[in-house]
């Protein structure tokens, strides 16, 4: 007799940790599912948000570039792009053969090309958005360097540490931060704000407390928090733990 497989039923569906609410999702390896862009060759992409999503402004795409890999025509007229190198290897604005955590900021209008001229894949993280200028300030101009040449500052909060990557400039539309949290430290409230937040856990553990949920994340976890999603963040482990963190920044919104 033929025998069809059981259907799984829905309460064994897991989402391995990931998980999505009104105004957030979380999205874990474990999640990932591959697509392609007609402008990088060689390069598997994780769309981990885009517009699509219905109140992005902002995409994040983590590329899986392949030895002989990369890109000479990406970007678009109107898009501000950043990068950011999660390991070493990858030649671009950001650098040649450049080590992780280097990055580059470009205004609208740019374009760049990227190569990984190593013999193992590179990940790269690219933050897209459309540039919203605004009256009496310059577009903001490119900006290189690497984080781990840079020194946080200490926040209001002791443990809690924030590195700028860009300029605290009216020119900029958005902040690209690096925070990092002894084990023990926590945030001082729980926030509820206009701004989006697309954020990328780059190393150690803790808890994501987003709306009426709590999730264990943990390094190369996603997180997409929407205008107003409550978000409260405390570390578990018993190293440091930092993430990248997206904000929009210096508009109203309207
Ligand atoms: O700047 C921020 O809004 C930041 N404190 N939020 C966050 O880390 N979720
Ligand atoms: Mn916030």
């Amino acid at each position: 007799m033929n025998q069809s497989p059981p259907l799984l039923p829905p309460a064994q569906v897991s989402t391995n940790r990931g998980g999505i609410g009104q105004g957030h999702y979380v999205i874990t390896p474990a999640n990932h599912f591959g697509s392609r862009l007609p402008e990088f060759a060689e390069t598997v992409v994780k769309k981990l948000t885009t517009p699509r999503n219905g109140s992005a402004k902002a995409a994040m795409y983590l590329l899986e570039i392949e030895p002989g890999g990369g890109t000479v025509a990406p970007a678009g007229e109107g898009f501000e792009n950043f990068l950011y190198t999660l390991d070493g290897g990858l030649t671009g604005p950001f650098g040649e053969d450049a080590p992780a955590s280097s990055f580059a900021f470009l205004p609208q209008g740019g374009s760049f090309e990227i190569s990984n001229s190593a013999d193992i894949p590179a990940r790269l993280l690219w933050v897209k958005r459309r540039y919203e200028p605004t009256a009496g300030h310059p577009a903001p101009e490119p900006v290189v360097g690497c984080a781990n040449d840079m020194l946080p500052t200490p926040g209001s909060v002791p443990g809690v540490y924030r590195l700028e990557m860009l300029p605290v400039d009216a020119s900029f539309d958005f902040a690209m931060s690096i925070l990092s949290f002894d084990p023990g430290a926590v945030f001082p409230k729980v926030e509820i704000h206009d701004e989006e937040h697309v954020l990328y856990m780059l190393n150690g553990r803790g808890i994501y407390v987003l709306e009426r949920e709590n999730y264990e994340v943990q390094e190369d976890d996603f997180i997409y928090m929407g205008p107003y999603c409550p978000q409260y963040y405390y570390p578990t482990g018993l190293s440091q733990s930092a993430y990248l963190l997206y904000k929009d920044a210096n508009r109203d919104g309207f």
